[in-house]
């Protein structure tokens, strides 16, 4: 692997980070702050001069509140509240137009991503568009639900039959690149619904022309709080868009 990677250290006051973790959260004040500080601890002992963006669409639970009160006066950490407006997917364009990095990093923030693979995706990210923390090569799993594991298996096998992308992954939703990459995307129609616009991101950046890696990454369990998938009702918006993308490209 070549390429020089992010500074070895932590960045001066002032100075912007290298590597930006974004995180949308809906409800997950349970755990919000453990991964938040396993984060930056990785990132840290690594030595990626990292920011973390959370994204938290006005959670009832008081996540914003509470991640604020614990870590609030850690400058790494930026929390920032949507009120009136909700949606994974827009909630991490947001987060992607607040991060300062030159490395973008999408996280879920429950807990599932682990985020020791934070820093070999990062130096990944210097040779290839998209890192994608993935499931479904050696080394990855999912602890969770063998039923999600094997029924999100089966859906990716429709995806790369349907769209032709050689991605073992493009649902896991965690994901590393540059901020160039979004200059040559067409960010608007990617960035809406729910796990679907990673879907979208993946084909728009290999139609591109470019290279995508998959990382091997286990699923963990969720921190605390409780899922907002849909599963049942996600499988058909989640199909629909497949099959939009295909005719459209959009
Ligand atoms: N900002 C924001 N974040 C959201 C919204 N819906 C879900 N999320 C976050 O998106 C991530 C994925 O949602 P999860 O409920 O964990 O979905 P999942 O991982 O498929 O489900 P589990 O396996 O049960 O964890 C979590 O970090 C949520 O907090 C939303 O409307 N707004
Ligand atoms: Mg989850």
């Amino acid at each position: 692997m070549t390429g020089a990677g992010p500074p070895a250290r932590s960045p001066s006051p002032g100075e912007p980070p290298a590597v930006s973790v974004v995180l949308p959260t809906y409800n997950e004040r349970d755990g919000i702050a453990e991964l938040v500080e396993e984060i930056l601890t990785v990132g840290r002992a690594a030595g990626l001069a990292l920011e973390v963006v959370v994204v938290d669409d006005d959670s009832p639970d008081g996540t914003a509140e509470h991640l604020r009160h614990v870590l609030g006066a850690d400058p790494a950490v930026r929390v920032c509240v949507r009120r009136g407006e909700r949606g994974l997917a827009s909630a991490i364009r947001y987060g992607l137009g607040e991060a300062r990095g030159r490395t973008l990093v999408v996280m879920d923030s429950d807990g599932n991503h682990d985020p020791a693979q934070v820093p070999l995706m990062v130096r990944c990210a210097d040779d290839f568009e998209v890192v994608v923390g993935s499931r479904y090569v050696l080394g990855g799993g999912m602890l969770t639900s063998r039923f999600r594991y094997w029924a999100s298996y089966a859906f990716n096998v429709l995806i790369r039959v349907v769209l032709g992308l050689n991605i073992h992954d493009n649902l896991s939703g965690y994901l590393v690149f540059r901020r160039t990459l979004l200059d040559r995307l067409d960010v608007p129609p990617i960035f809406h619904g729910y796990g679907d616009y990673a879907v979208r991101f993946l084909y728009q950046t290999v139609r591109q022309g470019g290279r995508v890696l998959e990382v091997p990454t286990v699923y963990r369990f969720r921190k605390g709080g409780e899922s907002k998938t849909r599963f049942f009702a996600y499988f058909w918006t989640y199909l629909a868009s497949v099959f939009r993308l295909r005719l459209t490209g959009r």
